[in-house]
């Protein structure tokens, strides 16, 4: 497939700011011309003999002056990002010549690129699937190697495939029903009802693995809330630094140390998370601490999974967590912390929070926060079996797509089963088409592809 586009993008694909290097892309049908206009190479006798897909070392110049001392790359199409014609200049990292390279070319006749629109290009010409487009922009935001391993796998067409696996089935479907239509003495669907109904149950067992893995493949792109809250002096502070084994937050053996939230980026065994250490929650007259407790409860609220800290040595269960937040649909972990101080003592939780897993530890040991972070990773990860697989789906977007198919299907599975008619069963199964094609983006609607590349990178 060649471009649709008549015009030629440009951009700093690169980070603004003083760098070793910085790269300007352009991309479309007249790249090659716009480059052969200010780049003179010094390793070839001219722009023409320039090999494709090398680097060629020369000098930029126009209006009669240099501007800079660069390599250069031309991809011709098809074999380019876009598919389109694309040059790459590797020039000097400062913002100023990069700026005045970039004006150039747009002074020659191209247009400043919209963010993400040369992925937006490599997607429309064919090149990649929306999967894949929205992996390489993951790509750049990943926080860490799991989090890279899974948008690795996306940019290599692993979900596109899955998805197109149970797209052939439904299109195989779809063919009988069809035959079955146009040739109704050969009764194509009932004589295969059987094998119907055992692709369909596959398909939806496959879509519902993808729809469970979306809740983790989600939270590995975006990061786990861990929010530390309890009573005040429990250790929340003294637990937040052991676990970013650094002093971020102040600890003290005066309560009310921490008055406002503090958060902070980690990774727990490969998992990112951000945890935030919260201002203890009790009873206070005091305008400051009222406030803190206030951001405590927000912080709660937005919690992906809430250390509830609880001071062994000084027991109390007093507050009753469940009065301000809907404790079943955010997981809690208690941590009895000060074991040090009681070693004997073991605790009885109240009936409330019995469901609660838990786990007993002293800050002031490096060993008990190993175990903490182990327990947290079991926490996460093991529960409800929802763990990473190697294919998973990644945003908001692919989830809700994937629901929508998978309602689909089983609208389709009903019809069959009740036997409605093919017409009917057919309407099902091209709305699971279209749905499935929606996370691939064959049959995603424009102003939401819109949506999407807009919230790319500038010059991605
Ligand atoms: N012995 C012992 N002391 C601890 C432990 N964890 C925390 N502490 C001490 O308990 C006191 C309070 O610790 P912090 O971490 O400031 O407690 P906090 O829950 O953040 O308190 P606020 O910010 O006031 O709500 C400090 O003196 C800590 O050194 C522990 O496991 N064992
Ligand atoms: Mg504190």
């Amino acid at each position: 497939m060649t471009s649709d586009f008549n015009d030629t993008i440009t951009g700093i694909a690169t980070a603004p700011g003083e760098a070793g290097v910085s790269i300007i892309r352009i991309s479309g049908d007249l790249s090659l011309t716009l480059a052969a206009r200010i780049f003179k190479p010094k390793a070839v006798p001219s722009f023409e003999q320039i090999k494709d897909r090398t680097m060629t070392y020369g000098w930029i110049e126009a209006e009669g002056k240099t501007f800079d001392e660069v390599l250069l790359c031309i991809m011709k199409k098809p074999h380019s990002f876009t598919v389109e014609d694309v040059v790459e200049i590797h020039c000097h990292g400062g913002s100023f010549i990069t700026n005045a390279i970039l004006k150039l070319i747009l002074d020659l006749g191209a247009r400043l690129a919209a963010p993400g629109e040369f992925t937006q290009r490599a997607f429309l010409n064919g090149r990649i699937d929306l999967t894949q487009a929205e992996a390489t922009n993951d790509m750049i935001k990943a926080q860490s190697q799991l989090g890279l391993n899974m948008v690795v796998n996306q940019l290599k067409g692993k979900l596109y495939e899955k998805i197109e696996k149970i797209k052939e089935q439904v299109t195989w479907m779809l063919s009988l029903v069809n035959a079955g239509i146009d040739f109704p003495e050969e009764d194509t669907v009932f004589t295969h009802t059987d094998d119907i109904l055992q692709k369909m149950r596959d398909a939806e067992h496959e879509l519902q693995r993808l729809i469970l893995s979306a809740e983790t493949g989600i939270k590995i792109r975006e990061g786990y809330k861990i929010v530390l809250a309890g009573k005040p002096n429990v250790g929340k502070s003294r637990i937040l630094n052991g676990l970013l084994e650094e002093s971020r937050s102040i600890v003290n053996q005066a309560p009310g140390t921490t008055r406002d939230t503090i958060e902070e980026s980690c990774t727990i065994h490969g998992i990112p998370a951000s945890l935030i250490d919260t201002a203890g929650i009790h009873e206070t007259a005091d305008e400051i601490e009222k406030e803190g407790i206030q951001r405590a409860f927000s912080a709660i609220q937005k919690a992906d999974l809430i250390l509830w800290v609880i001071d062994i040595s000084n027991p109390s269960f007093s507050i009753k967590l469940a009065e301000y937040i809907d404790i079943s649909t955010i997981p809690i972990l208690i941590v009895l912390n000060k074991k040090d101080l009681m070693p004997d003592q073991s605790i009885t939780l109240p009936d409330e929070w019995q469901s609660n897993d838990s786990i007993e530890i002293s800050a002031l040991q490096e060993n008990d926060i190993e175990k903490l972070r182990k327990k947290i990773y079991d926490f996460i990860s093991g529960s409800k079996g929802k763990w990473i697989e190697d294919t998973m789906l990644t945003n908001l977007r692919q989830k809700l797509a994937a629901e929508n198919a998978l309602a689909a299907l089983q609208q389709a599975r009903a019809s069959l089963e009740s036997g409605v008619g093919e017409e009917l069963f057919a309407v099902d199964l091209t709305q699971t088409l279209t749905a499935l094609g929606e996370i691939v983006g064959e049959t995603t609607p424009d102003d939401m592809l819109n949506q999407i590349f807009s919230k790319f990178c500038i010059g991605k």
